[in-house]
């Protein structure tokens, strides 16, 4: 193909604009020029998208079939002109027809559709799959409203829809001719024929999937793949008869019902709400995935009996589980399969993923819910369960040991017992989360059948979250660590460390990190209509709301600082800005009090004259992967303090790292790795660990001692009641910690981490102090960082599960 350069794309783009908006470049609008910057970009893609097709049906290839209710991808025009190697040339073609290019990449809408790490995840390994040349499909839900935006309204978090298709959707590619149906409801009626058993699945209702594509482009690849996303349509507009009759509501009644299936991404992270339309959305996007992956192999090979040798589902989490009851559904009631055939390629084809091991994440479903909405998925479930009982039984026989691993078990269905019966690999998503699985959530499967539990530490998009977000640090890398080799090959990175004691180097990186810092307020002042201090240390705090992730703790140890500003308002100290942003799930009341907390917080303190250019708060509103990608390239310090053994991973943690910032943190996911490979002294290590959090609850933990023994906790706890400026207080909160209210007080163990965070806070400061010291720091985090590119992870995966090859 013939090179392009911004001279085609000038070209292409006024095409694109009279052709499909009827309008000349002079008139279209900035978002009906993104939208043709997308649609040409598109057309590239769909290019190699069907190259890639026939390569992989010529060559035989085996494919990933990655199946996630959630993948947070972001914005993608910069992201795929970059991978394109167009970024340049595209931007050069914005600015000669007359248009601002940031300004046209910052009106992209980002497409939420996940909640936070666990989507993002899989938005960063669809970009490595597609760069390392593995055959990969993406599997999820076209929701019509991603994540809610959020908007801060007198200090509380207020929802507001996220209509993302608007502009979002130009990178949307439809496929009607590719639709599958999707069954609910009804009976099956079994009966013997011609010696065979039948089962007849009837009176059923019909919702219509229907693909929209999304290409993903690979880094220096022609290879691409795609992110299947599904919608859901009822196969007719209006039920006739009953609009005949003059019923107009309940004729539309079924269309809504279908309709609704793809309505909304679910705003819970780790909480199970266990809806009917919840499993509805599972089943759905489940059955439509294993459908179409199923026609597709037949018209390959002609039969499913090789199935498993040339497809493997990958399910994060187990909101995809119900592929395995779906797949043996297909193999023994479509292909005429036996049940023993249907099993093992089943059980050779999918493997899982678990993300967490809060146990209000864990999934399990009222066993009615599923007998209803499926009643087919029913019985082969029962099946499933009663064979996987059996087996449990005669390996071990002990009865706790039968209840602990059953799947169907006192009227619920458990997804997790379901993914280990019927996959191939069960993994984890940090040495030690992997390592708590085996030990402990997982214990009696691990000591039945071992060799399916492994480990995947995660990783993250290096290209997108260093050295796309990053141009100054990009720049650095690449005269300093061998070009652009590490854009492949992250462990590259490593070079940098040939200038730990390089004055020249480390006064580069300030200027780099200074520039992004000045960037970062720019942008905060447009945007979010605060003015923040360049001068102070960007501390930051950016996830979800939950409060084992602790930003409460993090409160606690600002409301300290201010206190003792304000026993002695002349204290000289280190400016601090303290940065947080977080969506918290509707439904979850004490995340919300979290927030409001904060905002009280950053109200008193940003109007005490005392705390001018010392303290300052900064709540940032609406929390979103094109915020991080503004914030973490400007940021300092990294807050990474869960409860240890609560966070599985996390992978912010390594967004930080790689972009120069220092860790405060326990040792909790991939920290650990972190600290593995940065030793005690490039990191702000505190806290208890895993074991020691677990052995102090054993032991009976009391918080009340704490609060009754620590002067300066106390005090801070007690601010709490007082409330601030606002008027309102947060007793509540400080009854979770102290007292306990409805619960056993303390559930995080912020109390007894709490000194120790403020210890090292308190080292992070004075290292801060030293700008040799912090940069020679910084520069050793970048260093070291190349371990927890997705690529690595993906390779993993490709390697020791998939058995897939790669580049
Ligand atoms: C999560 C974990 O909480 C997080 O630590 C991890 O990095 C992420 C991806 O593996 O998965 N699990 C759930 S649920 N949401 C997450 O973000």
């Amino acid at each position: 193909m013939a090179t392009v350069t911004s001279k085609t794309l000038e070209g292409a783009l006024g095409a694109k604009l009279r052709l499909n908006f009827g309008s000349t470049v002079e008139e279209a609008t900035d978002a009906q020029m993104m939208k043709a910057c997308a649609l040409v970009l598109r057309d590239m893609m769909a290019i190699r998208e069907v190259e890639t097709k026939q390569m992989v049906r010529r060559e035989e290839k085996r494919q990933v079939h990655y199946m996630s209710l959630e993948f947070l991808m972001g914005r993608s025009l910069m992201k795929n002109a970059y991978n394109l190697g167009l970024l340049p040339q595209l931007r050069q073609a914005l600015e000669n027809l007359g248009f601002r290019a940031a300004d046209i990449f910052e009106l992209e809408p980002d497409a939420a559709l996940g909640n936070g790490g666990l989507g993002r995840l899989a938005a960063c390994y669809l970009d490595s799959m597609t760069t390392l040349e593995i055959p990969a499909t993406g599997y999820s839900i076209c929701y019509e409203l991603g994540l809610f935006r959020q908007k801060i309204i007198e200090g509380q978090q207020v929802e507001l829809p996220d209509n993302w298709k608007d502009l979002g959707d130009a990178w949307l590619m439809p496929k009607p001719q590719e639709t599958e149906e999707v069954h609910f409801g009804g009976n099956i009626r079994e009966f013997w024929a011609d010696g065979y058993h039948h089962v007849v699945h009837e009176n059923y209702q019909t919702v219509l999937a229907i693909p929209c594509d999304m290409e993903i482009a690979g880094y220096e690849t022609r290879h691409t793949n795609t992110l299947r996303l599904w919608d859901a349509k009822s196969p007719s507009p209006v039920d006739m008869s009953l609009f005949s009759q003059g019923e107009y509501l309940k004729a539309t009644e079924a269309h809504a019902m279908a309709e609704v299936i793809a309505k909304v991404l679910y705003p819970e992270d780790k909480h199970i709400e266990g809806k009917s339309l919840r499993l509805k959305q599972q089943y759905f996007f489940v059955s439509a995935t294993v459908q179409s992956v199923a026609r597709r192999h037949l018209e390959t090979y002609g039969t499913l009996k090789n199935f498993h040798e040339k497809n493997v589902f990958q399910v994060n989490d187990t909101h995809p589980a119900l592929v395995i009851p779906e797949l043996m559904r297909l193999l023994i009631d479509d292909a005429g399969l036996s049940w023993d055939e249907a099993w093992y390629i089943t059980t050779h084809s999918v493997a899982y993923t678990n993300h967490t091991v809060l146990s209000e994440a864990l999934e399990r479903w009222p066993q009615d819910l599923i007998q209803r909405n499926l009643p087919r998925i029913w019985q082969v479930l029962v099946e499933i369960s009663n064979r996987w009982q059996k087996k449990v039984e005669d390996f071990y026989h002990d009865s706790t040991k039968t209840e602990d691993m059953a799947i169907i078990w006192g009227g619920q269905v458990r997804m997790a017992n379901l993914c280990i019966a019927g996959g191939m690999a069960v993994n984890g998503v940090s040495g030690l989360h992997s390592g708590i699985l085996k030990k402990d959530l997982f214990r009696n499967a691990y000591g039945m059948e071992p060799w399916k539990f492994q480990n995947v530490t995660n990783g993250i998009d290096h290209r997108r979250w260093l050295s796309e977000i990053n141009p100054g640090l990009d720049r650095l890398i690449r005269d300093l660590a061998g070009g652009d080799e590490y854009l492949l090959h992250p462990t590259a990175l490593s070079r940098l460390d040939d200038y730990a004691d390089d004055a020249e180097v480390l006064q580069r990186l300030s200027e780099i990190k200074r520039k992004n810092k000045e960037a970062f307020a720019d942008y905060a002042r447009r945007t979010q209509d605060v003015v923040l201090n360049p001068d102070a240390i960007f501390d930051v705090q950016v996830k979800r709301l939950h409060e084992y992730k602790r930003q409460l703790l993090n409160a606690l140890h600002i409301i300290t600082l201010y206190q003792q500003l304000q026993d002695d308002p002349g204290r000289s100290m280190q400016p601090q800005t303290f940065l947080f942003g977080a969506k918290a799930a509707p439904g979850y009341a004490v995340a919300k009090r979290i927030i409001h907390l904060i905002n009280s917080l950053a109200d008193q303190i940003n109007h005490d004259p005392i705390c001018k250019d010392k303290l300052q708060v900064v709540f940032l509103e609406n929390y979103r992967v094109s915020l991080a990608e503004q914030l973490i390239p400007a940021s300092e310090v990294s807050q990474q303090i869960s409860t240890a053994g609560k966070e599985a991973s996390g992978t912010g943690n390594m967004k930080f790292m790689m972009n120069g910032a220092l860790t405060v943190g326990t040792l909790d996911g991939a920290n650990v790795e972190m600290h593995d490979l940065l030793g005690d002294e490039n990191m702000f290590l505190f806290g208890l660990h895993a074991d020691e959090v677990a052995e102090l609850k054993a032991r009976g933990y009391l918080p009340q001692r704490l609060y009754a023994r620590d002067p300066i906790l106390r005090r801070a706890l007690d601010q709490l009641k007082t409330g601030f400026r606002d008027g309102v207080s947060y007793e509540d909160l400080f009854a979770r910690l102290v007292t306990g209210s409805n619960c056993a007080a303390d559930e995080y163990l912020l109390l007894a981490d709490f000194a120790a965070y403020c210890a090292a806070e308190k080292r992070m400061v004075e290292t801060y102090a030293n700008p040799a010291e912090w940069n020679r720091m910084s520069l050793h985090n970048i260093a070291r960082s190349g371990m927890f590119a997705a690529d690595r992870a993906v390779a993993e995966y490709a390697d020791h599960i998939w058995h897939v090859g790669h580049r």
